[in-house]
């Protein structure tokens, strides 16, 4: 029996802002985790469903490193890609935030913090790996080696990538720097770390009560039950790294936390962003503190352990503070990985497809139906693009869209587009009536216990037999020979059709809306509710709108295409260009900037720097002097006799103890190229830009 809870929390894991999602992301823990929250909203349960992404961590500043960009404009590229992404592919999050907000650095701070002034996290020197080239403790991704486990020679300096096991960085076998390929040293440095293995028997105790409360998958059970065995240990929570949250601790200001130690925590900034963003903001509480909340986070199987071990254990060690009292999860239903036509998706070899492609060639509602039949929960799955058409084709369109558009049809052709009254009801349609009644219940407990595929199968064996129903009921036939009959068989099957909306909400909510507004249906969806596709609510006289296609085929043409488009081994989602406007300003604001044209008549090297040129131009009425960063792009030499655009009434500034009179313009991209702003044509100096 599954408790009832007041309300639902649930998370998906925060993706890293640095790179696009693909099709393993979402089978992974998005999609399960939507159709899980959709599909309490349906109950009526109080729902708060929080993402966001993670921006910290050596995984941003490797991108950033090998972009040669800032890890700034690493994420500023993603975090909104992502955002969109989601979006388009009806994720239903309340809210995503970015673990780059000052609001995520208080949390994040206020942990770090109580756990130093309690004595629970220990300062220890420990010896790690450091590049003497790049003269760079090598924390994390930045080294790779074999992994003393499994042999895998994808380990990392944090994880193993194959075999998921915790690696001391030091036991790595012929570890690399990740950046110049060297062999690192050992050396000593200072660090703090959380004593995972003063939990061990809270852990286990917590995880063997949740398991028999709320039924645990055994993949996960098994995976901590391995780190239990091995006993857990001590786990540094600072880093030799610039980019991430500062150690709040004096002579540690230069060290930043842990990626990981900020992640988790992030789930909770992001409810405490939505609550202040609807101007309430206590109203994260209710969801984080109340033990009336069921949480439940949606992850991939190469998070367990810090899911259940990690993060449980943070919030044990605060709850013991005394302070706020933190609930732990209720359960981690992590899901296996997904393959791609056979192969790991791997963003280095350029395997697997972006969800923004993928979106360019296929309605969102027909992937999503493709992954959820094919969820990784078990075990591995795969996707192939030949299953996923013929998914689509042979099921979604043939049996969902098919029956509804039959029985809309034949309802408009007969019956004047009403639902018919049913007069006395026969055997079969009493027998589907009854298939009603149960299915909720029935799609609803595999809901519950995160067996997605199961509730959907279910859920498409409702509209297999509701096809076979209208087959046998042959109105077509009954509509001459005994019109009531027929009459009742259509009632029977537009009920089967509101029944169908309603449990097929969670998983494609597109089409559930147009079946809804099919049947012209005055209710919302949501209100009306998923206990209530039980009912037999359509009543007789009821207009129905006309019939519409609900799923188009894919044509084999299409997926030819696609296969071209992966083929053509070229970057596939280009990288957004600009960075985010910024706020509005008016037209008075705009013509404070006095914009010249100006022509450079010297220009010269600023000696010890390395970005500046010293520029000497004319302004028609006067010289000026101008320091512009762009020696790393123009030679002095290129520079003289250009027309460029200045601002002219720019208060003076010293750079490199030069006087700066006015500032060039200049274009740059997200990928730190820049080129001057040139005149198209001759313009004399001292003409008015505007
Ligand atoms: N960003 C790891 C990942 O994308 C990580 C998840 C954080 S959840 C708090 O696999
Ligand atoms: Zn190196």
């Amino acid at each position: 029996m599954i408790k009832e809870f007041k309300r639902i929390l649930v998370t998906a894991a925060l993706p890293y802002a640095n790179g696009y999602l693909h099709l393993g992301h979402l089978a992974g823990a998005y999609l399960p985790a939507d159709i899980y929250a959709r599909y309490q909203r349906l109950k009526k349960r109080e729902v708060l469903f929080l993402c966001g992404s993670d921006e910290h961590g050596v995984a941003i500043t490797v991108s950033a490193e090998k972009e040669k960009i800032t890890p700034q404009a690493i994420i500023d590229r993603y975090h909104p890609a992502n955002k969109s992404v989601f979006e388009a592919f009806e994720m239903s999050f309340d809210n995503y935030s970015r673990t780059s907000l000052p609001l995520h650095y208080k949390t994040t701070t206020e942990f770090f913090t109580e756990f130093h002034k309690n004595g629970i996290v220990l300062e220890k020197k420990e010896q790690q790996l450091f590049c003497e080239k790049d003269s760079l403790f090598l924390a994390d991704r930045y080294v790779e080696g074999t992994c003393p486990n499994c042999k895998s020679t994808q380990a990392r300096g944090d994880q193993c990538e194959n075999c998921g096991t915790w690696i001391n960085q030091v036991d790595l076998i012929d570890p690399k720097c990740k950046l110049c390929g060297s062999t690192p040293v050992i050396r000593e440095t200072l660090h703090w770390y959380f004593p995972l293995g003063k939990y061990q028997k809270r852990l286990q105790e917590y995880i063997k009560n949740a398991d028999e409360r709320d039924g645990w998958k055994e993949n996960v059970l098994r995976y901590c039950e391995g780190w239990f065995k091995d006993g857990l240990q001590d786990r540094a929570v600072t880093r030799d790294l610039t980019w991430g949250v500062p150690v709040p601790v004096k002579g540690f200001e230069h060290k930043v936390i842990y990626v990981w130690f900020d992640a988790v925590l992030g789930y909770i900034s992001s409810g405490r962003e939505w609550a202040a963003g609807k101007g309430t903001p206590d109203a994260w509480k209710k969801y984080w503190l109340d033990p009336e909340t069921k949480y439940v986070p949606f992850i991939g199987k190469d998070n367990i352990v810090f899911h259940c071990i990690v993060f449980p254990a943070m919030l044990m060690a605060w709850n013991d503070s005394g302070k706020e009292q933190y609930i732990l999860p209720a359960n981690v239903p992590a899901n296996e990985f997904l393959n791609f036509e056979g192969q790991k998706f791997s963003k280095s070899r350029g395997w697997g497809i972006d969800v923004q492609d993928f979106l360019k060639f296929f309605p969102a509602d027909t992937i999503r139906y493709a992954l959820a039949v094919n969820l990784p929960e078990k075990s591995d799955s795969d996707f192939y693009l030949k299953d996923f058409q013929a998914r689509v084709n042979n099921e979604l369109a043939d049996i969902v869209g098919n029956f509804i558009n039959r029985t809309i049809a034949f309802t408009e052709k007969n019956f004047e587009g009403k639902v018919p009254s049913p007069g006395t009801l026969n055997l079969l349609d009493a027998e589907m009536i009854s298939k009603i009644k149960k299915i909720p219940g029935m799609v609803g407990l595999s809901y519950e216990q995160y067996r997605f595929r199961d509730g959907l199968m279910e859920t498409m064996n409702l509209a297999r037999s509701a096809n076979k129903y209208f087959n046998d009921s042959e109105p077509w036939k009954t509509k001459k020979s005994n019109p009531e009959q027929c009459a009742a068989t259509l009632y029977v099957s537009l009920q089967v059709v509101r029944t169908l909306a309603i449990l097929l909400a969670p998983v494609i909510p597109f089409t559930a809306d147009k079946i809804w507004k099919l049947l012209k249906m005055d209710s919302v969806l949501y209100q009306d509710g998923w206990d209530s596709a039980a009912d037999i609510l359509l009543e007789p006289g009821h207009i129905l709108d006309r019939p519409e296609i609900l799923i188009q085929k894919i044509e084999d043409k299409r997926i030819e295409e696609i296969i071209k488009f992966l083929e053509d081994g070229s970057e596939k989602t280009p990288k957004p260009e600009a960075a985010p406007i910024k706020p509005v300003i008016t037209i008075d604001d705009f013509s404070k900037l006095d914009l010249r044209i100006a022509k450079v008549l010297q220009a010269e090297k600023v000696p010890k720097s390395e970005k500046l040129l010293k520029l000497r131009v004319e302004l028609g009425s006067e010289q000026r002097q101008i320091l512009a960063g762009i020696a790393k792009k123009y030679e002095p030499e290129d520079l003289i006799g250009k027309s460029v655009v200045i601002v002219a009434n720019l208060q003076p500034a010293k750079l490199m103890g030069q006087e700066s009179q006015g500032m060039i313009l200049a274009a740059s991209d997200a990928n730190g190229d820049m080129k001057l702003i040139e005149p198209n044509g001759e313009m004399p100096a001292g003409s008015i830009v505007k």
